[in-house]
């Protein structure tokens, strides 16, 4: 094994989200979500799972720090459920669900643990959601009001903020493919795109709200990426990989890094774009401390011949996660060089970086996750060859700090440092774990 020598001060932690581990989805004044619709909704989930228990992290919230520590970790991402703060989407303030994340905040400080708070990790009051949810211009005001309420009351102690987790997600999964809540399907990319413009005004629009609140911190936005690469030197190929690295990938920077959307992608959607209004370019490129990156896989790509839907991804030789995605170490390199000459961001972390893979709990409590250790040396070196390279990571996040709610995958896929058997809520450290707590020791 290669030992992994970061620089001073680099950030360690583990990441999760409100919805994938908390439960509880019905105590203390909690309002529905998006996703407790969408889970609650027959085939939508494999084995119709959902959140509603989840890792029970909402009571076990004081252990669940201690197996932090074990990690060594100086730092942890975490989400705010919406519909804990404002169970209608706004309005009535629930003070207890504020009171959770207080405590948690509180907690994480008195552990030498930094929070990281991400206000937005896809779980939408319903409620908003019955009056179109991100589709509506409107939406962006009462996201505003939710960061307002959030950072007036955490402000104080919490001093890193992320607006939105993987807005290519929510818009494209949520809206046009469905797979993700609401679950909305549609021919076209027309309400991908008006939501995606919408949360990228309630972003924009929160920016001033959180500095103010929060003096001192840093802010920023999470990005998932899928750095795409031509299955041949064919120059259709290579053309059809241009237009899925705008749709996946520049539709997402440009606005926030140079105040427009790409022209390229602009000229592919001119019939479907939404209402940008003078003044919302502006509003969305305020400027951030930080970009977060989430990586898990890169995309191979050819070219199909259709007009709108150019591209189409392959299949390589290689080694696959159970997300069936390409292990493949040097995208992380490659995109985190690419941010850094194309869009400068002043610092980066690694918001998310992980593998799920067929875990086996041994009759002693063990899980010998070799490949997932494989897999996170093999980022951290890249992260590693970024930052001699001069890209600015600050920090890295491993996903996940424990099992939780995969999505659509529900509980069938297991991203965690630590192994939870559901039907307990026992957490057990894998080797990964062990692993990852010796590489931050090090450091
Ligand atoms: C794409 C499925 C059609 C999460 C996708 C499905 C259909 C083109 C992991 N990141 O649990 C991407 N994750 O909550 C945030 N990242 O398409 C955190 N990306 O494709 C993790 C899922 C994902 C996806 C899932």
């Amino acid at each position: 094994m290669t030992v992994l020598k970061f620089p001073q001060g680099f950030t360690w932690g583990t990441a999760t989200a409100s919805y994938q581990i908390e439960g509880a989805a019905q105590e203390d004044g909690r309002g529905v979500s998006i996703w407790d619709t969408f889970a609650h909704t027959p085939s939508k989930i494999v084995n119709g799972d959902s959140g509603d228990v989840a890792c029970n992290h909402y009571h076990l919230t004081k252990q669940d720090i201690q197996l932090m520590k074990a990690l060594n970790v100086n730092a942890y991402r975490f989400s705010i459920a919406w519909p804990r703060i404002f169970p209608q989407g706004r309005g009535v303030l629930n003070e207890v669900g504020l009171d959770f994340y207080s405590r948690l905040v509180d907690d994480l400080l008195e552990a030498g643990i930094t929070p990281y708070v991400t206000l937005y990790h896809w779980d939408l009051p319903q409620s908003l959601q019955d009056e179109g949810g991100w589709l509506r211009r409107g939406i962006a005001d009462d996201f505003v009001a939710y960061a307002d309420t959030v950072s007036q009351a955490l402000g104080d102690r919490v001093k890193h903020w992320i607006t939105f987790n993987e807005p290519w997600c929510i818009a494209w999964l949520g809206y046009m493919i469905g797979v993700h809540a609401p679950g909305l399907t549609s021919d076209t990319p027309r309400q991908a795109l008006a939501a995606t413009h919408h949360l990228y005004l309630a972003h924009g629009m929160s920016v001033p709200v959180l500095r103010r609140n929060s003096p001192d911190a840093q802010v920023g936005i999470t990005l998932n990426f899928s750095p795409a690469e031509p299955a041949t030197t064919k120059p259709d190929d290579q053309e059809a990989t241009i237009t899925y690295d705008g749709w996946y990938n520049r539709w997402y920077l440009d606005p926030l890094y140079r105040k427009e959307y790409p022209a390229d992608m602009l000229a592919l959607y001119h019939a479907y774009l939404p209402d940008i209004q003078p003044g919302d370019m502006e509003t969305i490129a305020a400027p951030l401390d930080f970009l977060g990156v989430n990586y898990y896989s890169r995309a191979v790509i050819k070219a199909t011949g259709e007009p709108m839907l150019p591209f189409q991804q392959t299949h390589p030789e290689g080694e696959y996660t159970e997300m069936d995605w390409e292990v493949y170490p040097l995208g992380l390199y490659n995109l985190l060089k690419r941010l850094h000459s194309d869009y400068n961001p002043p610092a980066i972390y690694i918001t998310e970086n992980g593998a799920a893979f067929k875990d086996v709990l041994t009759p002693d409590g063990k899980v010998h996750d070799e490949r997932r250790i494989v897999y996170f040396e093999g980022h951290l070196e890249k992260v590693q060859h970024a930052i001699n390279d001069g890209v600015p990571v600050k920090g890295y996040f491993a996903w996940s700090l424990m099992d939780n709610f995969e999505w659509a995958e529900g509980y069938t896929k297991r991203f965690g440092l630590y192994y939870v058997d559901y039907e307990t809520q026992k957490r057990y450290l894998k080797d990964s774990g062990a692993y990852y707590a010796s590489v931050v020791a090090a450091n």
